[in-house]
């Protein structure tokens, strides 16, 4: 998986290297590129933005910018994707669905957003992480990143994604290991028993029980 980032800010992406994500990147599993959309202005003071027509607040990304850094990693199996508080919600299907592709380029937007004629001309579909607005579209795109990652062949082992919330539309069941006495707590019986059949049985019951109590709207 390729994932190109045109963004403001390529050093707020940094941690990712840090992170499980920086092995999957040594074995060339996924590979991040990150393009400055600051590169591509050919102002002589690097000019990005500018003030909106018709007056507001704020400024907005120059679309002739954002269009070159574009063209500069663009690909026939490209699916450009621009985060933003108005597009789709982000979900565990969307991730799955993402991961199968060869290619994404993340556009990250900033100030009062990009101009319109330029997000009609190049992007594919937006995306949001959730109904807020944030200072920039970076943070989105690395939570993008990390979530589509973990489900890119070789990353995760499949036991890691096969019983992990969302992935069978239950959340996970609760997790324990050693000591087997914590200030007092023991580790519930069946999970000592070894009797691997009785002990999904109980993971079951409580993945359903968890997600009762606390999203019974993934029940419907
Ligand atoms: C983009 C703000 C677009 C407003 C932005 C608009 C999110 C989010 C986000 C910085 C940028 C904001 N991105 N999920 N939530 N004009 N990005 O807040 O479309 O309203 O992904 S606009």
């Amino acid at each position: 998986m390729k994932f190109d980032v045109l963004t403001l800010f390529p050093e707020m992406f940094a941690p990712i290297e840090q992170s499980i994500l920086g092995r999957a990147i040594e074995n060339k599993l996924i590979d991040i590129n990150l393009v400055n959309i600051r590169d591509f202005s050919e102002n002589k003071h690097k000019k990005v933005d500018d003030t909106p027509y018709g007056g507001g607040a704020g400024m907005v990304m120059m679309p002739d910018v954002v269009y070159r850094a574009y063209q500069s990693v663009k690909s026939e199996d490209a699916k450009v994707i621009y985060m933003s508080p108005q597009g789709q919600t982000l979900n565990q299907k969307k991730v799955e669905d993402l991961s199968k592709e060869k290619h994404l380029i993340l556009l990250c937007g900033h100030y009062e957003g990009i101009d319109q004629r330029v997000i009609d001309k190049i992007v594919d579909e937006e995306i949001s992480i959730g109904d807020y607005v944030l200072t920039g579209g970076e943070i989105p795109a690395m939570v993008l990143i990390d979530s589509v990652s973990r489900y890119v062949e070789g990353v995760l082992n499949k036991d890691s994604t096969n019983e992990e919330s969302f992935t069978n539309g239950l959340l996970e069941y609760p997790q324990y290991t050693r000591p087997e006495v914590f200030e007092g707590e023991k580790v519930p019986e069946i999970l000592l028993s070894g009797h691997h059949e009785n002990i999904e049985k109980w993971r079951r019951k409580k993945s359903i029980e968890i997600t009762k109590q606390k999203r019974p709207d993934l029940l419907k």
